[in-house]
């Protein structure tokens, strides 16, 4: 059964309105790239097998610590925001896949499996979360989950953790991201290296229960909510972390998890050289984890960090989780995410245009400006055309927005979900 959720005569209508025009840039950016020996063919079915999945939470208005403004339709379950991750998948065809947050996300699995297959999504990477409290649970994760000084609390976190192992297994998912927000807001309140080898230890017991053909992907981030010190603060950390548990243990890297001015693409290319990347959170920022839009910020950041990515292509073991992780304050979520899914495609396709062996050349005759002018020269290349092609190939919307926002899908949804007021700060 398939439940598409935009009418597709309303797509194909839509895209009638821009195909011509689109075949037209198509065409003449082909032959551009042709002159540098690239085919445009061959580029646009490599843009198409690009999937980044998509976070259940991202459908859901974010918020601050200060206050939640929530919009039209909020998603009031897993089933509702697998829904709307369908539509973005359905108009992008970018995103074929959902990450899930449990408890969030917590429903039989069977009922799970049954909604994702009727829309044809997969998932991707279970995400644990030891950094709320939920109703019910014996101990609390204010002072620490997998590092806490409590044994019986460590030994709670670590349960769930394979929970959500367990459950991911029956869901068809290949990963669990661990982050956790352990730390200190004082000196002197933490002994750093007792707290991050009583992390250590409850992970090694995660890493156990790690089926064979799994990632166990530990993400790091430098700050929040502990404000002092965070046990898993930074990518050094992290690979640490990775080598004392094994093989099947790799860093997820989350792009807004980092100091300001931090050379982000230099860490990823770090970790591939030692065989430890394992996967990304894509979002943007200003200042801190910002969760702002994939690409909306600094642009050329995401395509040197894909120039990584691509340029290890082949990399024995590399096998990389694509995620994004965002949080939409001020606009309808579907629509971010609609937006960011394809600036992450972009950038990919943006750095498969960069000449390696030209490149090479220059680094190796140490012509740093010439280096620079050709990854340049790749970035400014408007691949638009491609990507759009790619999603009318594939049986998208050439014009993803404007197809979402003359669907009436927020208004129908809204019919139907009760109206949420606003609250205090939170992720959910
Ligand atoms: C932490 C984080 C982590 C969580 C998500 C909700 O800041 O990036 O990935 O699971 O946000
Ligand atoms: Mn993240
Ligand atoms: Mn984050």
């Amino acid at each position: 059964m398939n439940m598409t959720k935009i009418d597709t005569s309303l797509i194909v209508a839509q895209n009638d309105a821009h195909e011509d025009a689109l075949r037209a840039d198509y065409d003449s950016l082909g032959e551009r790239l042709d002159r540098c020996g690239i085919d445009i063919a061959a580029l646009t079915a490599r843009a198409a097998a690009f999937g980044v999945a998509v976070p259940s939470w991202g459908v859901g208005t974010g918020g601050t610590r200060f206050a939640r403004f929530p919009g039209r339709g909020e998603p009031r379950h897993i089933f509702d925001k697998l829904d709307d991750c369908a539509v973005i998948q359905q108009l992008t065809r970018a995103t074929p896949t959902v990450s899930l947050h449990i408890p969030w996300d917590m429903a039989d699995p069977a009922d799970l499996n049954a909604h994702a297959e009727g829309l044809e999504l997969g998932f991707d990477a279970m995400n644990s979360n030891t950094f709320q409290d939920q109703p019910g649970q014996a101990r609390s994760y204010k002072f620490g989950s997998l590092s806490h000084t409590d044994a019986a609390t460590r030994a709670q976190a670590v349960a769930h953790n394979i929970e959500c192992i367990e459950l991911g297994q029956k869901l068809g998912s290949k990963a669990l991201t661990v982050w956790v927000g352990d730390g200190s807001n004082f000196p002197g309140q933490s002994h750093f290296i007792r707290a991050f080898d009583r992390y250590l230890e409850a992970t090694k017991e995660i890493y156990a229960a790690l089926p064979d053909d799994w990632h166990l992907l530990t993400e790091h981030k430098m700050y929040e909510p502990a404000f002092y010190s965070t046990v898993v603060q930074d990518w050094g950390t992290n690979y640490l972390i990775a080598t004392e548990l094994g093989d099947r243990a790799k860093c997820l890297v989350d792009l807004g998890h980092h100091a300001p001015n931090v050379n982000i693409e230099m860490i990823v290319a770090r970790l591939i050289r030692f065989g430890k990347l394992g996967g990304f959170h894509f979002n943007d920022s200003k200042y801190g984890d910002d969760d702002l839009d994939a690409g909306s910020v600094d642009p050329y950041r995401l395509f040197l960090v894909f120039n990584e990515l691509v340029d290890a292509e082949g990399t024995p073991g590399l096998d990389l989780s694509h995620m994004l992780d965002q949080s939409h304050n001020v606009t309808d979520p579907i629509e971010s995410l609609m937006i960011s899914a394809v600036e992450v495609q972009r950038a990919f396709v943006q750095a498969s245009l960069v000449d390696r062996t030209v490149l090479s050349g220059y680094q190796t005759d140490n012509d740093a400006l010439m280096a620079s002018a050709t990854l340049r020269a790749a970035f400014r290349t408007d691949v638009e055309p491609i990507l759009a092609m790619a999603r009318l190939q594939a049986g998208g919307a050439i014009d993803p927005v404007a197809a979402y926002r003359a669907s009436g899908y927020r208004e129908g949804v809204a019919d139907v979900r009760p109206a949420v007021t606003g609250s205090g700060g939170g992720l959910v």
